[in-house]
Order: structure tokens, then sequence, then C-alpha cells
């Protein structure tokens, strides 16, 4: 049993006994139990279920308030993106695990995505060798859909794009040579339902990035960025390859590998539009519809903007990082909430809401070894 766990206990032994740990008593033990976590903020979950700490003051209005994990409108698109590590979301004896394929996650996914209940989802470290069906029917089993719908996935590489509506991929994919496959990432238009969203889709692009350090890694990073910008400057103006409907939202969401080790520029890029290897794609454009740059959602943990990582191992010798991102066109759409999901800090209430384990973020508990943490977005495309 690990400190959190005695806590948890401790704390679960006080509220029988019907005792109330003032403030003071509580922040001693967090502090004592946790003194090895060193870059943990590690502080007391709020007691009411809004975990974030944003929210204004209670003022008396009718209009409804974000509680945690709840989606406030329903017609809010809510997207997660999570590298899951190699196939850690499908059972041991799978015959098409991936051979880096290190943990077991099988039923934490499943309490995750139950928890979340997304619209959309850009998952990625899924063998390029499956059928997306594979987990598309996880998400049938957990999240079944009304009128015998079937989930919708589709697979690039290792990224993966799952949505509860229709998916269009003839014309929407990322449109590269044959020397440029590499730089390929999962796309598709999100074709929402006309009589909720008028005529208004999605179109979703699903990264994931060249990993690690080193001239060559950094410089495919760039390309990657450059690639998808080139996709962005062609989806924005008529011909070419792919043309979407004028202000058509769109979102570029994925492990982007963003490091603090190496100057990212390939994010810059993704935000501003700033192509580096112009010669080969092209000059600098503006990507949003009103020729504006886009926004970095930055999701915090759980929502209470203390913690903003979306990668860490303790003892890997890297610094926890925001390595994963949802960059939007915030012209035609806003992000009305954003977390990063981390059971390990929930309060034992919203633990208990949700059906969560408070180590279902963790590949590894007992060593602080998150490897990727899962995003949420909600997205309200009245704008
Ligand atoms: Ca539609
Ligand atoms: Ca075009
Ligand atoms: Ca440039
Ligand atoms: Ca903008």
């Amino acid at each position: 049993m690990n400190q959190k766990k005695l806590f948890l206990v401790w704390l679960l032994a006080l509220l029988l006994f019907g005792c109330t740990p003032s403030g003071s008593d509580i922040e001693t033990t967090i502090s004592t139990t946790e003194t090895a976590k060193s870059t943990s903020t590690f502080t007391l979950e709020p007691t009411n279920t809004l975990e974030s700490t944003s929210s204004p003051e209670s003022t008396p209005t009718n209009e409804p308030q974000q509680t945690f994990m709840d989606k406030l409108y329903p017609e809010y698109i809510r997207l997660m993106d999570y590298n899951v590590n190699w196939d850690s979301i499908f059972p041991d004896n799978d015959p098409l695990n991936h051979e880096w394929r290190t943990a077991n996650k099988a039923d934490a996914f499943k309490r995750l995505i139950r928890a979340i209940n997304p619209d959309i989802v850009c998952l990625q470290e899924i063998n390029p060798a499956r059928d997306p069906k594979d987990v598309s029917t996880i998400f049938d089993k957990v999240l079944p859909l009304e009128n015998s719908s079937k989930w919708q996935a589709v697979i690039d590489k290792d990224t993966l794009i799952l949505s509860r509506y229709s998916l269009k991929t003839d014309n929407y994919r990322m449109h590269t040579t044959s020397n440029q496959k590499l730089l390929s990432q999962a796309a598709a238009l999100v074709d929402l339902p006309d009589d909720e969203y008028k005529q208004k889709d999605i179109y979703l692009i699903c990264a994931h990035f060249d990993a690690f350090g080193g001239q060559e890694n950094i410089y495919n990073r760039q390309m990657q960025a450059d690639m998808i910008m080139h996709q962005v400057a062609d989806l924005k103006t008529p011909g070419d390859n792919i043309d979407l409907v004028q202000g058509t939202p769109y979102i570029l969401a994925g492990d982007f590998n963003v490091y603090d080790t190496d100057p990212a520029y390939h994010l810059t890029t993704l935000i501003t539009g700033d192509i580096v290897n112009e010669n080969l794609f092209g000059e600098d454009i503006q990507p949003d519809w009103d020729d504006t740059p886009l926004t970095d959602a930055k999701p915090s943990h759980n929502g209470r903007e203390l913690q903003y990582y979306t990668w860490r191992e303790d003892g890997s010798g890297f610094t926890p990082g925001i390595l994963d991102r949802v960059i939007y066109s915030d012209s035609v759409i806003t992000a009305r909430y954003s977390i990063i999901l981390n059971t390990e800090v929930l309060s034992l209430k919203n633990l208990l809401k949700y059906e969560l384990q408070t180590d279902d973020v963790m590949m590894n508990g007992e060593t602080e070894y998150f490897d990727h943490l899962p995003i949420v977005i909600d997205f309200d495309l009245n704008n």
C-alpha cells in the first residue's frame, strides 16, 4: 500500500468516526506523506465537486455553473486526447500487442473513457498494424451509442481518431508525397449531425511527432509541423487537395513531443504558421480563418491551474513536460473547459462519483511513472 492509499484510509477513518480535520491538520499530514515527490504540488482537493480554482465566487444566477468533468452544455463537443503507451489499452493476450508494450491498462482505460465520455478522441501509440475496429469496439462496449450506431475510427501509423459521429476521410487525409509518407498523421472531418449543428463540422488532425532529442529528431518534428501548416494553407483556400467550408473549426491534437531540452520551434510553427522549410512546404501562413494565430488550450490538472505537465516519469532524468497539446482555430470555436485528468490527485468524492481509481492514469503508481495523461477539452461551436 502506498502513502496515498494510507492517507485515504486515514481520511476515511476520520470521516467514519465523525471527526472533522482542520485544514492545517490535513496540510501537515500531506506535507509529511508527500515529501518524496519533489516536483509535485500536492494540496487538498476542494470539498465541492468543482475542482477548478478559476470559477467566480458564487453569484446568484440562473446560468448553469461548471462542475468538475460534467459538460456544461450538451451541445459542446468533448475532445479526449491521450497517448496510451503502446497498446496498453488491450489485454495481455492480444496477439497484435506492439513489441514495445510494457503495461496493461485495459481496465483503467475503460474506466477513464466511461468517466470522460468524449465525443471525439485522438489516441497515439496504437500498433499501426491494427484494424481501427480494435479500438472502436472497446468504445462500443463502454459507451454504446443510440440507435445501434457504432463508434467510427480511422488510423494512420500509430495515431487514431474516434468519433461518435461519422468520419469523412476521402479528400480529408493528409496529403503527402511518397517521400513525405512518414510525416503523415491521422486526419478526418467529423460530420456533426446537421439537425443540431446546422452545416458546422469539425476537422481534426491527430498527431504523434518524432520522439527523443538530437538534431535529426528535432529536424523531423519541424518537418511534421511544416507539413501540417501546409495542409492548413490548403484547407483554407479552394483548390489543391483539400477544401474546408469557410469557417469550419479545426483542431490539431496529439503528442507533439514539446520538450524543454530543445527550442521546440515546431510548436511556434503550429500556432503562428511560420513554416521553416519553405522550399518544401510553401510560404508562411496565417492559420486561423480570420488570419490570426491559433490557440493552445493549455489545460491544467483537474482544472485547478496548478500543474500543467502532460508527461512525467520520475527518475528518468527528464522534468515533467507539456508534450501533448490541443491547438485550435479560436476564431470559430472556443474551449470552454480544459483539463488534464489526473486521478492521482483527484478528490475521493470525485473518484467515487466517476468510478475511477487513484492509479488509473499511472503506468506505475509507486514510482510516479505517469507516462502521458489524458486531456479533456469541451468546445463551444457558437462563437
Ligand atoms: Ca454535418
Ligand atoms: Ca484547398
Ligand atoms: Ca518561415
Ligand atoms: Ca486566432
